[in-house]
């Protein structure tokens, strides 16, 4: 069953539901912002707000054409999270699994931003597992470079119950010192982590007391992990000061050295697939 849906101020969102998952995506963004099976799998904050222009806080922003301040003319993680996206394609295979397929292409607020053609796609398959997959295609006359991430939230018992593997002996730059570091056994957080992973070509499985999920990629070498803690909580936009207990965010990108650079005509596909184990 696929519902379109609008919040009293005229937000506007699909509700997903089939035999085995349900889900919610904004059009603004084309931002996942719930899925569950047996239990969420995403974080979203309480105190988010769903008005147009402002990213969701939670859930699975979408960063493009930049991740982070990779392109420092645009807006921290670029500007695809904040702008309409249209559904242009819907399917319901048998009874447990539905795809969406959304699109964001360039016009005149895109071109103030970021003078590029462009076609961005995003293909949404909610099953037992979720799968996203982003393709951008540059349908301009020149070469364009981006950087990207699925900036996904992950709903957790509690922050010092966790630990993230697959990540062992990967350098990674720390971005709280802007050090280059090598990440020496699995991680587990006892302070604020903000780190990007480089090399990253295997699954990552997040590990909490009653589940593990699994995370796996395609056209990705980079992984972003981040968990704001205590002072950094406080200071953020739409989060409560006990929010850092209850996610973690372990980002599927091409961020930093993975950047990619797309000639006229030519697409690129970050895919992820997360599955609970
Ligand atoms: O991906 C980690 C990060 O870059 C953090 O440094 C923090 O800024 C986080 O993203 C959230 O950024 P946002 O712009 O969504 O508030």
């Amino acid at each position: 069953m696929i519902t379109h849906k609008k919040k009293a101020n005229g937000f506007e969102y699909i509700h997903v539901k089939n035999s085995v998952a349900e889900a919610k995506i904004a059009l603004q963004g084309a931002h996942i912002f719930s899925y569950k099976t047996q239990e969420d799998l995403l974080w979203l904050s309480e105190t988010s707000v769903f008005e147009q222009g402002t990213a969701i806080r939670g859930g699975i922003p979408l960063c493009w054409p930049a991740f982070g301040m990779n392109n420092p003319q645009l807006p921290q993680h670029g500007f695809a999270r904040t702008l309409h996206f249209t559904l242009i394609n819907t399917e319901e295979t048998q009874d447990d699994t539905t795809t969406l397929t959304l699109r964001l292409c360039d016009n005149a607020q895109t071109h103030q931003l970021w003078d590029y053609s462009f076609e961005l796609t995003l293909r949404i398959t909610i099953a037992k597992t979720l799968t996203l997959e982003l393709t951008t295609t540059n349908t301009d006359t020149k070469d364009f470079t981006i950087t990207q991430a699925f900036h996904t939230y992950f709903a957790i018992s509690d922050i010092q119950n966790i630990h993230i593997k697959g990540l062992e002996n990967k350098p990674y730059l720390d971005a709280l010192t802007q050090k280059q570091k090598m990440q020496k056994g699995t991680i587990s957080f006892a302070q604020e982590f903000d780190a990007v992973y480089q090399n990253v070509d295997t699954t990552i499985e997040l590990i909490d007391t009653d589940k593990t999920t699994a995370i796996q990629t395609q056209g990705s070498h980079s992984c972003v992990v981040w968990n704001p803690w205590i002072d950094k909580c406080a200071r953020m936009s739409a989060m409560q000061s006990d929010a850092y207990r209850k996610f973690v965010c372990i980002e599927s990108a091409n961020a930093y050295d993975d950047f990619k650079i797309l000639r006229p005509k030519e697409s690129h596909t970050l895919t992820v697939t997360f599955t609970t184990l």
